[in-house]
């Protein structure tokens, strides 16, 4: 259950800045402090939002990650939600966390940051994870209804702030850069990024993605160990499919594929 979230700023200045989009950020709506960003999207989604609405907080008190993880969200993160429509099959879907990693790393570039992505869905500075993606989807068999984009960046906060054993694997942009960022540029850059990616992979340019995807990737020619709810994989990561799918062949030689599943890098294959 989501509690009543508190409506918190009208968003007047932030949608003008948008108007441009295309489709991500054509609409923001903007509270204070909610369970997840992703569960008010999924609401609206299901009341009929359209395509690109923007849920925005300053805290969660319940983030999530994939399998119900918790994702810790204190004040002083980016935190959000984005409504799609894409028309994809559900096995595509995929293609829509790596490219939500490239316009999180392409925005991070703008602040001189140098960042790798972890198949599927982590950015990281330095090995360490400054944004969280969680990509959530409705639908049948054979066509997505809505896919709710969730990303998570850790900005302006004290390392501190995060529990023991997520401190060590994460990173914040101002343990990074010793300073603040503005956050309302943040955001504005990384949705105009997500729109430009976005319009890229419904047009078809799926190849262009993946080769900058595959540019970006920190898993390529490593020795992972693949964990999903049924297996559990150890090989080198060889390449990423048409569909983003992280293909992983054993020492045995055999061929997996994945489309999700959790990503342990054991070491750099030689
Ligand atoms: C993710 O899951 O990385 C997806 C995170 C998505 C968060 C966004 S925030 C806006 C939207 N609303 C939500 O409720 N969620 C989305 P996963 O790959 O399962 O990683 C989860 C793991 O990351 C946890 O088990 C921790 O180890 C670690 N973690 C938790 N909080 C973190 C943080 N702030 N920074 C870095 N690592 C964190």
């Amino acid at each position: 259950m989501v509690s009543p979230p508190e409506k918190k700023r009208c968003d007047t200045d932030e949608s003008k800045a948008f108007l441009s989009a295309k489709t991500i950020g054509k609409t923001i709506l903007s509270y204070d402090v909610v369970d997840s960003t992703n569960a008010i999207a999924r609401k609206l989604a299901d009341e009929g939002a359209e395509e690109g609405t923007v849920v925005l907080a300053v805290r969660q008190r319940t983030g999530r990650g994939r399998l119900n993880r918790e994702w810790h969200s204190p004040k002083g993160g980016l935190w959000l939600s984005v409504i799609l429509k894409p028309e994809m099959k559900p096995s595509e879907a995929v293609m829509v966390t790596l490219m939500a990693g490239i316009a999180v790393a392409k925005t991070l570039a703008t602040y001189n940051l140098n960042t790798s992505i972890k198949w599927p869905n982590d950015v990281l500075i330095r090995g360490k994870k400054v944004c969280g993606i969680l990509t959530e989807m409705r639908g049948e068999e054979s066509k997505i209804n809505y896919l709710i984009l969730g990303l998570g960046i850790n900005v302006n906060f004290d390392l501190e702030e995060l529990p023991e054993p997520v401190r060590d694997l994460a990173i914040t942009l101002r343990h990074e850069i010793e300073k603040d960022l503005d956050m309302q540029e943040l955001l504005s850059c990384l949705l105009k990024e997500l729109d430009k990616c976005y319009e890229l992979l419904k047009s078809g340019s799926s190849n262009t993605i993946l080769n900058t995807w595959k540019d970006l990737s920190e898993t390529l020619g490593r020795n992972v160990k693949i964990t999903t709810q049924k297996e559990s994989i150890e090989g080198i990561a060889l390449d990423v499919d048409e569909i983003g799918a992280l293909i992983v062949k054993t020492k045995e030689g055999r061929i997996h594929k994945f489309v999700a599943g959790d990503c342990m890098h054991i070491t750099r294959a030689v």
